[in-house]
């Protein structure tokens, strides 16, 4: 199994680009922020309690998102590896997310992370509104404080990660087909 972090700010093109990789490359795709708002839609107990914490662009408690990701790698089976998308976004899940991973003789093998000028996230998110309907992606002002709690939470990842020699940066400034192809040609190496 190579197990592989998709990592970069809200808009950053982390969602797009990892339902391609994973079809490609057979990689099972674990977006946590896929799972939150599922769980939103179908109007379960924990999705309303975390409906009112996703709006306001804060991030939703560790162990709710460790108990989803450990549960979620235990019950798939098949694919030749992990694409981790969104997850981990504080150094605590990172390093629960190795042990989950250690416990069953696996790794992170690599954490790709997309650069993008904080510009275009934003022209990008507002976009998505129009399609998406998303509560986040409306107003400027959430999406702003979802810039900053990832500076201030998720970017510390980035140095943990680098120091275990994970770190690989990828422009991701471009079309999608063009940093598609950059992140291929990274995880070709380790597949
Ligand atoms: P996520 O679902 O992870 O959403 P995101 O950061 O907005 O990124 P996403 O992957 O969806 O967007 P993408 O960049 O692909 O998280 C949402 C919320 O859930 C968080 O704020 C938090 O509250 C909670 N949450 C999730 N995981 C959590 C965790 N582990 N811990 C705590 N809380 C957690 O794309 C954005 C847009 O750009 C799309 O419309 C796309 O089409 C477009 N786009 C992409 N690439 C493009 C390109 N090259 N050119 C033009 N447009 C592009």
């Amino acid at each position: 199994m190579v197990n592989f972090l998709i990592f970069g700010p809200p808009g950053s093109g982390k969602g797009t680009q990892s339902v391609r990789l994973a079809e490609k490359f057979n990689l099972l795709h674990l977006s946590t922020g896929d799972m939150l708002r599922a769980e939103i839609k179908a109007g379960t107990e924990l999705g309303k309690k975390m409906s009112l914490i996703m709006s306001k662009g804060e991030l939703v408690p560790d162990e709710v998102v460790i108990e989803m990701i450990a549960n979620k790698i235990d019950s798939s089976k098949g694919s030749a590896g992990f694409l981790f998308d969104g997850f981990p976004r504080t150094v605590a899940q990172t390093v629960s997310l190795e042990k989950m991973l250690n416990d069953r003789g696996m790794k992170i093998d690599q954490m790709l992370v997309l650069d993008v000028d904080h510009d275009e996230l934003v022209k990008r998110l507002i976009a998505r509104a129009e399609l998406s309907g998303r509560p986040d992606d409306k107003d400027p002002a959430v999406i702003e404080n979802r810039i900053d709690v990832y500076k201030e939470k998720t970017e510390p990842i980035i140095n943990y990660c680098n120091n275990k020699g994970l770190y690989q940066p990828v422009n991701g400034m471009g079309t999608i087909d063009d940093i598609f192809k950059r992140l291929c040609d990274h995880m070709k190496k380790l597949l």
